[in-house]
């Protein structure tokens, strides 16, 4: 009898959803209008789960589980699932550690350049047809603001984080960081406070886990971060103050954003929608096919390890 794992997440490469269907009894909860009546009919089997690093599974849902041996998180993030209640069950819960890196800092770059050169404007008024109407070539486009040279504060150091300090510093830019403490194998300046991080920064980059920091971006970082500074988060919305973003943004009293992720997924406050300052992702920065395929592999490993009664690589601790 194959195993029976619950997927609470869509798996978008073909092959590893074939290979997890051809080894596993794949009981798709994601898919269901009643979710608790599927877990009542299905629950008492259910060996492994699947699910994404933003969608993680409750406690509760994990509690209707008792033959849970293993969460395999198709992403880096665990902070939604609870670790110590995983712990203390015995079950395993693995991440696609080191699998997104390259990708996510990637796109960090990307969404700053997309903000700070307005391409997204830019391509909404090329596609307009404005072009051809106006009366000088740049015309009604805003200079843009250079990215090259831009001070750059990373918050979190962590594999993302120091990929993104690597692809800045090719550009030119002076690197800073905050961090829980400083660290001596890499040449960036570390600013323990993150408001005086945002006060001598161009940029902020968010790339911190998101267990214990809540709101940390709040008002007063955003003003030290002052009407030339921009905003990239690509780890958690909750790291923000949205509320607080949106009203900078809307007070112009920073000069942009780009966005990779939210608070209330999908949900995105539609005040954003209105301003060409602002350069927003659906949380796809690790939405390629390279690290789709990289990380289902990893997942299926997880699984496969576990069911096969090893450790599986890729364990997060609590
Ligand atoms: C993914 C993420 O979008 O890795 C994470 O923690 O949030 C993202 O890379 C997600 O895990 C896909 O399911």
């Amino acid at each position: 009898m194959k195993p029976e794992v619950l997927q609470l997440s869509p798996i978008l490469i073909p092959e590893i959803n074939a290979k997890l269907h051809d080894l596993y009894t794949v009981r798709p909860y994601y898919q269901q209008s009643d979710k608790a009546a599927y877990i009542r009919e299905h629950g008492a089997n259910i060996r492994g789960v699947v699910t994404g690093g933003h969608t993680g599974i409750t406690q509760a849902l994990m509690a209707q589980l008792p033959a849970l041996e293993v969460v395999a998180v198709n992403g880096v993030g665990t902070d939604a699932v609870d670790l110590a209640y995983a712990r203390d069950r015995g079950i395993h819960v693995t991440a696609t550690i080191g699998a997104l890196t390259e990708d996510v800092a990637d796109l960090a770059i990307g969404l700053l350049i997309a903000a700070c050169r307005g391409l997204c404007t830019s391509d909404r008024y090329v596609r307009s047809g404005q072009w051809p109407q106006s009366p000088s070539p740049l015309a009604p486009l805003p200079l843009a603001r250079q990215f090259s040279g831009m001070r750059i504060g990373i918050v979190g150091l962590g594999r993302v984080g120091r990929a993104v300090a690597t692809r800045a510093a090719a550009f030119g830019c002076p690197v800073s960081y905050t961090d829980l403490h400083p660290m001596t194998d890499v040449p960036y300046a570390f600013v323990s406070d993150l408001t005086e991080l945002a006060r001598q920064s161009d940029a902020l980059v968010l790339a911190a886990a998101a267990d214990k920091a809540e709101g940390i971006v709040n008002a007063q970082v955003l003003e030290a971060l002052g009407e030339h500074g921009y905003l990239v988060n690509v780890a958690r919305g909750r790291l923000v103050n949205e509320a607080d973003l949106v009203a900078a943004l809307t007070a112009g009293s920073i000069a942009g954003a780009g966005l990779d992720v939210f608070v209330d997924e999908p949900n995105v406050p539609a005040s954003l929608f209105e301003l060409d300052s602002v350069v927003l992702q659906p949380h796809r920065a690790s939405a390629t096919v390279q690290t789709r395929t990289r990380m289902g592999e990893m997942v299926l490993a997880s699984l496969a390890d576990t069911f096969a009664g090893k450790t599986p690589t890729g364990c997060v601790r609590s």
